[in-house]
């Protein structure tokens, strides 16, 4: 028996058996109404979460990001001849591809929904899961890429709640004994009116949650607009920068030890912004005021047009735990901060300058750290490259042998000359330090914790760190035994880490291996373990292995 269409509902036809049986209130909602339902529910949640991600910068929205790490998962063989075959367009078919498959389980979606309440979630899960891990293994970190993705999760339970709500109501009227609402007038006219109402209702919210729909697709194109300008910006630019050239003897040549020089994509990521600022160079201003003579007002072209400096320097970060791997080392190119000082003409009494992030970050540094012989630099590029966005785009700062977060304000456009008494930066208001200069550090990276190794000739090898101090000297020791020296790789001057290796001998068994390291001034690590506030982590690295 079919139903005649009734609006996204039907009735039972007239003169169909349900009609002579009396059915007259008898109205199913059709499988199409179900089917729109989940097709806006999905379209509403994709919406919504493409301008969470535009709106936080995020590179890629959920489904090219989605789209990517199928590649990214297909192997080579069945990639390289598809490309091959499909030249150009390869992209938009897995694009279109991708789109079907959405649309496919948005339909699903709304039908199962007419029947369960758990199936629909549990594709919507499934969507949101694969989002999730396609975002996190295209570089965003946790806590931003979940936030689309939750924010898509949600619209979609919602939306499809809100849209399937009139059509269960229908479906429930179904089940009642209407057989005799005809010899009834008021009943019939009572059925006729809900009905009508729930079909109402049903198109309301069609309208609404569509409404929702554009307002976020409208708002998703704006916010990736600006970034995309300002990222086709960023790409135009031509500094007058070097690119890396790595020193000879950095590397020391042992497999698994995290690379001397890190790249761009690799370098860890710290900032409390969740929507990291955007700013065209055009629009990039900076002020440098305070306790100066002059003051200076400088735009992206003043900076580019002076006598760039370049330098490698490690930084890093001081949550980074014994062993852990937030740093890393790159070739900045910038201008020095001590000649912008200079020129500026610094005022006696000051001690300090305090830096304004685009988002209202601050941090305060040591003004003799800015105006001594080291390269602390307002960094433009990165390894070569203007700095990436999340790094600071346009101007960050960056001083060799200080904390980042006493000293390398990302997205910079105040300096201010001033006096440690007179502020209180974002963290030290948090009860971490006023100055922080790095402390010495060393970590195993080879081999793996708990890793097994062959007995006999174990090769153990990793990084140390001292920054503006330099290393002079690393030792190991397995299971408390005498410490072994590590052969130390080269470093162009102490603003780096240096890579080290040494070889053990091992029995069969479990074993501990721990790193020291000792300075240039001859202090040796301090195996004392201290936590991370309130300025830095100490105590040796040690991790378990087997040999077999
Ligand atoms: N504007 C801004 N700059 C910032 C921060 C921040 O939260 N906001 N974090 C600082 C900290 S704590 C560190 S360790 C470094 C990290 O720089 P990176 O993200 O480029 O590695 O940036 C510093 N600069
Ligand atoms: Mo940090």
């Amino acid at each position: 028996m079919r139903g005649r269409p009734y609006g996204l509902l039907t009735a039972a036809a007239p003169g169909s058996e349900a009609d002579r049986r009396g059915y007259i209130g008898k109205m199913r909602t059709t499988h199409g109404a179900w089917a729109s339902a989940g097709v806006l529910t999905g379209l509403a949640g994709l919406a919504v979460s493409h301008a969470v991600a535009s709106g936080l910068n995020i590179r890629e929205s959920p489904i090219v990001a989605v789209s990517e790490s199928i590649i990214r998962a297909t192997p080579g063989s069945v990639v390289e001849p598809a490309i091959r075959l499909l030249g150009s367009w390869n992209k938009t078919v897995l694009l279109a591809l991708v789109v079907i498959g959405l649309l496919a389980s948005f339909v699903a979606a709304g039908l199962l929904a007419r029947r369960s309440t758990w199936l629909p979630a549990a594709i919507f899960v499934a969507l949101g899961g694969a989002a999730l891990a396609a975002l996190l293994t295209s570089g965003t970190t946790m806590t931003t890429g979940s936030m689309p993705v939750a924010a898509g999760f949600v619209t979609w339970i919602l939306a499809l709640n809100v849209l399937t709500e009139p059509l269960r109501r229908t479906a429930a009227l179904n089940e009642l004994p209407v057989e005799r609402a005809e010899a009834i007038p008021e009943a019939s006219a009572l059925l006729a009116t809900t009905r009508d109402l729930n079909r109402r209702g049903f198109l309301v919210r069609i309208g609404a949650i569509g409404a929702i729909t554009l307002v976020a697709t409208g708002l998703g194109g704006l916010l990736s607009r600006d970034r995309g300008r300002v990222q086709a910006a960023r790409e135009m630019l031509k500094l007058p920068i070097t690119p890396p050239v790595q020193p000879d003897g950095t590397k020391i040549g042992v497999d698994g030890i995290a690379p001397w020089r890190t790249s761009n994509e690799k370098f860890y990521l710290i900032h409390t912004a969740i929507a990291v600022p955007v700013i065209a160079p055009d629009d990039y201003a900076l002020r440098i005021h305070g306790a100066v003579e002059r003051e200076l007002n400088l735009s992206y072209q003043d900076l580019v047009d002076r006598e760039l400096t370049e330098a490698w320097i490690t930084l890093n970060c001081v949550s980074n735990e014994v062993g852990g791997d937030l740093i890393g080392n790159a070739w900045w190119s910038g201008v020095k901060i001590s000649d912008l000082l200079a020129e500026a003409g610094v005022r006696p009494g000051a001690n300090a300058v305090l830096q304004t992030s685009a988002d209202g970050w601050t941090c305060g540094t040591p003004l003799a750290a800015l105006t001594d012989e080291r390269s602390a630099m307002l960094a433009l590029g990165m390894n070569g490259d203007p700095l990436p966005v999340e790094h600071g785009f346009p101007v960050r700062m960056i001083v060799p042998g200080l904390y980042g977060f006493v000293s390398a304000t990302k997205w910079l456009v105040d300096l201010e000359v001033t006096n440690f008494d007179d502020f209180e930066a974002y963290w030290t208001s948090r009860g971490w330090s006023e100055q922080a200069p790095v402390k010495m550090a060393s970590r195993i990276d080879v081999p793996d914790s708990g890793a097994r190794v062959a007995a006999g000739r174990v090769r153990i090898g990793g990084s140390a760190w001292a920054q503006h101090t330099g290393i002079s000297a690393v030792d190991v020791s397995v299971d408390g035994g005498p410490w072994v020296a590590a052969d130390l790789g080269e470093v162009p001057h102490d603003d780096t880490w240096v890579q080290w290796a040494a070889s053990v001998e091992v029995e069969p068994g479990e074993h501990r291996v721990a790193v020291r390291a000792t300075d240039k001034t001859g202090l040796v690590q301090t195996s004392v373990e201290r936590d991370v506030v309130p300025d830095g982590a100490t105590g040796w690295h040690s991790i378990p292995f087997t040999a077999a």
